[in-house]
């Protein structure tokens, strides 16, 4: 399988991130790509190749270009401001009840701290000096791959990093800038015309993408994830938010309970997969996340390596041509291995788990 990836994600280098006002080592950290480029690298049958630059019209069809303006500027108009943080977090946000019953504001002329809460959704996703040009490279490897499937490809995988899908049109967060998954949906249907699905199997739902493609019937947003009664994004991804106009049914959300074990993971994915497969369309965008794994430090699911290549190959068994990109994942001992199998899953190879590091299979000699 051909898997396209950037070095640009290495600067946007983060160290931590906030929870309840705490600062924590970060999740989203570059070393999460690496593991997955080298175990990739090491399977033999993955072809690696850097994106083409897309430049800004096909990001411009999804985001605010007021978001794209401020992610563009905002790191050095901190240092501009003799701010000399590592990096910028918004302090106060537009938050809904500001402008109750008011014509809603704009954004604020100059505070940084101000105009980063203007567009973010919260305290999790730090800028860095060079986190707007990995998150462009993002957007390039997500519409690279987009490239190889329409060229012909059954499926390509693109190693997105930063992730994509919290990010909504006008705002960033939940570890994402640009929504790369809405992206690449937004390009598959210009360019061909067909309807488009987005299989959103992240531990998180992805309301980024449920907000872009929220009044669209052309695109279908079907997502597994845990509910957000009990997880971030907290304010949406019930099962009753189903679109609105043309988009009404065209959104699935299917939530999942604390210690969703692998046998009830595959239940909800056949229903995901059976909605998918009721609407027209060649091309699939698969948003993939690891945080669902048993170990992963923000998920509570329980799901194993061995389950990701049997999703892989349900997957594929819709018979789409598939643009699968990174979303989230942050064991990082196991996401080389969990996306191994996932892809090779796909493509119709075995399984062939490699033994876990530090460990010999019990019977085999060394
Ligand atoms: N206790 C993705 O997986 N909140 N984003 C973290 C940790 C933000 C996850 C709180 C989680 C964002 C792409
Ligand atoms: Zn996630």
């Amino acid at each position: 399988m051909r898997v396209v990836y950037s070095p640009a994600h290495l600067g946007h280098e983060i160290v931590s991130e906030t929870v309840m006002g705490r600062p924590i080592p970060a999740n989203e950290v570059a070393e999460r790509a690496e593991r997955i480029r080298s175990a990739l690298e090491a399977d033999g049958g993955f072809a690696l190749e850097g994106p083409t630059e897309h430049g800004e019209e096909p990001l411009a069809a999804v985001h605010d270009p007021g978001l794209i303006r401020f992610l563009e500027t905002a790191f050095a108009q901190m240092r501009a401001e003799g701010v000399d943080r590592p990096a910028l977090m918004p302090e106060g946000f537009n938050v809904r009840g500001l402008t109750e019953g008011m014509t809603p504001i704009g954004e604020p002329r100059q505070a940084i701290s101000g105009r980063a809460g203007y567009w973010a959704l919260d305290t999790s996703t730090p800028i860095v000096a060079g986190s707007y040009v990995a998150a462009r490279a993002a957007v390039d490897v997500a519409l690279t791959t987009v490239d190889l499937v329409l060229g012909g490809e059954g499926a390509a995988y693109g190693l997105c990093r930063p992730p994509g899908h919290h990010a909504a049109r006008s705002v960033y967060g939940g570890y994402c800038f640009f929504n790369n998954a809405a992206v690449a949906a937004e390009a598959i249907v210009r360019t061909t015309g067909e309807r488009v699905a987005i299989l959103d199997v992240d531990y998180h739902h992805g309301n980024g993408t449920e907000q872009i493609f929220w009044r669209r019937g052309d695109v279908l947003y079907a997502s597994i994830h845990a509910d957000p009664d009990r997880q971030y994004p907290y304010y949406l991804g019930r099962a009753d938010e189903v679109g609105e106009g043309a988009g009404r049914g065209a959104n699935l959300n299917l939530p999942m309970p604390r210690g969703t074990t692998n046998e009830q993971y595959l239940v909800a994915l056949d229903r995901a997969l059976e909605a998918i497969a009721a609407t027209s369309g060649s091309v699939l965008v698969v948003s993939l996340g690891f945080d669902t794994y048993g170990h992963d430090p923000i998920g509570d699911f329980a799901l194993t390596t061995d389950v990701y290549h049997e999703v892989g190959r349900r997957v594929a068994s819709l018979g789409r041509r598939l643009v699968i990109l990174q979303e989230g994942g942050y064991y990082r001992p196991a996401l080389g291995a969990n996306a191994r199998a996932w892809l090779r899953g796909a493509e119709g190879r075995p399984h062939d788990p490699l033994p876990a590091a530090g460990f010999t299979a019990a019977g085999t000699a060394g």
